[in-house]
């Protein structure tokens, strides 16, 4: 072998000459390296943040090759989007930071519309969401839906929203919307386990990297304060519920009246505990139903027509009437189960979803929004 080397001329030189090959070598990794480390220190200026957007071009061979994917393709078709600077803040209006209104809707009411037309927050930083179920309900809510939709997106720069989508519900839903119906208890978990797998549907599908807070705004909420988007937004809250009351009129007195409404924003009792450790895993515990008495304490009882409108109550179960949810929660993965999560589901669920992933969640018992009153 040894002779067979010392043969071959090229092998001879390289021995007589080291140098002559381990110089250029030499140079050319000092190039690469020098390239490789300009490219990774760009990027890990951003290392001690949330996301991180280094390129996964590494030095000038890789960088040849990212060329290549971006042949051929129309020019600025990546967009360049950095969570980092998407802001959260009390300041929301000012800082142009976007909402995304999602509701699910089985009834287009067009109070509903109207009050959502009046809300007072620069609409071009709005888009809305809505989920319609595949049902009768759902062709009459759709097409009235999409006719209001058609009339505000003509209309002036002001009036517009910035983007609407309407879903069609893949998912399975009950037909029989009556109250008494759809509050049976023993409906509740087929039901609001719909209801989560529509709420999911509508979210995952919606939210873009530009949404800095989604708003979940049921369709029968009917009445909000115009400043609706900034009152919410100021208190900067990771989770935020309103109370919601209904309108009435008192059959005794004959005068117009309101009554809570939504008994799903809660505070955990330790009855509520002790019933939930002696349910089977796929038990869940409804709230508002005297048959599983909880004693949890409930937002809806502590509205003080006095009192703040911008009183904070921590929660551990929230509705789904009127919510602001910072995006990074949905982000992170909060979502409504439609399956028994510590024992709850759809929105209450996703409140300990929430808590699980380390947000707080609050509501604000003096600052009321009113459902339809059917
Ligand atoms: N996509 C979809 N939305 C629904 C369905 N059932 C109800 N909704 C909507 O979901 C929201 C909450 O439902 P609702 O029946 O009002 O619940 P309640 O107020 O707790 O009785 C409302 O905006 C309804 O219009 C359904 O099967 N599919
Ligand atoms: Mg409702």
């Amino acid at each position: 072998m040894q002779i067979l080397y010392s043969k071959n001329p090229y092998v001879r030189y390289i021995r007589r000459k080291p140098l002559s090959v381990i110089a250029p070598i030499s140079v050319l990794l000092v190039l690469y390296f020098f390239f490789f480390s300009s490219s990774s220190s760009s990027s890990s200026s951003s290392s001690g943040s949330k996301y991180n957007y280094s390129k996964k071009s590494r030095g000038w061979f890789a960088k040849n090759r990212d060329s290549v994917v971006l042949k051929n393709l129309p020019k600025n078709h990546i967009s360049h989007y950095d969570l980092n600077i998407l802001s959260t803040s009390s300041d929301a209006l000012a800082k142009k930071e976007e909402i995304l209104i999602l509701t699910p809707m089985s009834k287009f009411l067009p109070q509903y519309w109207e009050n959502l037309s009046k809300l007072t927050y620069d609409h071009s930083l709005i888009s809305l969401g809505f989920i319609v179920p595949r049902n009768e309900d759902g062709d009459i809510a759709l097409k009235n839906l999409e006719a209001a939709v058609k009339k505000t997106q003509s209309l002036d720069n002001k009036s517009k929203f910035k983007k609407v989508t309407i879903l069609r519900q893949d998912s399975s839903s009950l037909d029989s919307q009556l109250e008494k119906d759809r509050h049976a208890l023993k409906v509740q978990k087929e039901r609001r386990s719909m209801m989560a797998l529509a709420r999911n549907s509508l979210v995952f599908t919606t939210i873009s990297p530009t949404t800095s807070w989604v708003l979940w705004l049921d369709a029968d909420i009917i009445e909000t304060p115009a400043t609706l988007l900034q009152d919410l937004t100021l208190h900067n809250k990771p989770v935020l519920s309103c109370n919601v009351y209904q309108r009435y009129v008192d059959e005794s007195s004959g005068s117009n009246s309101i009554r809570p409404y939504d008994f799903n924003n809660w505070v955990e009792s330790e009855e509520g505990l002790k019933i939930a450790a002696g349910l089977q895993e796929d038990e869940i515990i409804v709230e508002g139903y005297a048959e599983m008495a909880t004693y949890r304490p409930l937002m809806a009882h502590f509205y003080d027509a006095n009192g703040d409108k911008n009183t904070e109550m921590a929660l551990d179960g929230v509705g789904g009437g009127s919510v602001l949810v910072k995006a990074d929660v949905h982000r992170d993965g909060a979502m409504f189960p439609s399956f028994p999560f510590y024992h709850l589901i759809e929105t209450e669920g996703f409140a300990k979803m929430a808590k699980r992933l380390g947000y707080e969640v609050f509501g604000l018992p003096n600052y009321l929004v009113y459902h339809y009153n059917e």
